[in-house]
């Protein structure tokens, strides 16, 4: 059975498409209008062995705001879309990984309630290209919403702007990669005593 999302969002200010198969090899083909926010989409992908076309043309004219929160907006009802069941999954995944002085701590729960908690140092640089680096938790807000999932996102010490943001996407992919693989002892098995997640 295929684990994947499609989606099509358009609006006023953009238009997004966003494919996503669960279990890829962590092929990407993304275009936003925004380098950095593309280096990014593509880190998520590969860590995440996440087949993912993304294709956004936003309203950059005004600024990259729209064009980033649309996509992720899209990008996290794909992903949800793509889980379909959630019947056999591992459920929770939490990835730490180090970008030379930064290190990012990422926990996530596919629990169909949408929560973030997020840190990060403060007083790093605004801008990393035309990406306003205020948009981080932007994104990871937006992403949440709708792939209704809880997610913790630390990044308790780190310099470089550049790195900061880079290891969340990093860890991210990795956590989501972790909680949405088939557990072989699961096999048929929803992981919640509740009956639905
Ligand atoms: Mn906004």
């Amino acid at each position: 059975m295929s684990r994947t999302g499609r989606v099509e969002r358009t609006t006023k200010e953009t238009s997004v498409l966003v494919e996503i198969d669960l279990d890829g090899t962590g092929k990407t083909d993304i275009s936003t209008g925004v380098g950095f926010y593309d280096h990014m989409l593509d880190q998520l992908g590969r860590h995440g062995l996440f087949d993912l076309v993304v294709r956004t043309e936003g309203d950059l004219h005004i600024d990259t705001h729209h064009t980033i929160e649309d996509t992720a907006l899209a990008l996290g009802a794909a992903f949800r879309q793509a889980l379909g069941d959630k019947v056999g999954i591992y459920r929770f995944g939490n990835c730490t990984v180090p970008l030379d002085e930064s290190l990012a701590q990422v926990t996530v729960d596919l629990s169909g309630r949408p929560y973030l908690v997020h840190t990060e140092p403060e007083g790093m640089a605004p801008m990393i290209g035309a990406y306003d680096t205020t948009m981080t938790r932007h994104i990871l807000e937006s992403f949440v919403a709708q792939a209704q999932l809880a997610l913790h996102v630390h990044v308790p010490y780190g310099r470089n702007a550049h790195h900061i943001v880079e290891c969340q996407f990093k860890a991210l992919a990795r956590a989501l990669r972790y909680a949405s693989e088939p557990d072989p002892r699961a096999a048929g098995i929803l992981p919640s005593t509740k009956g639905a997640l």
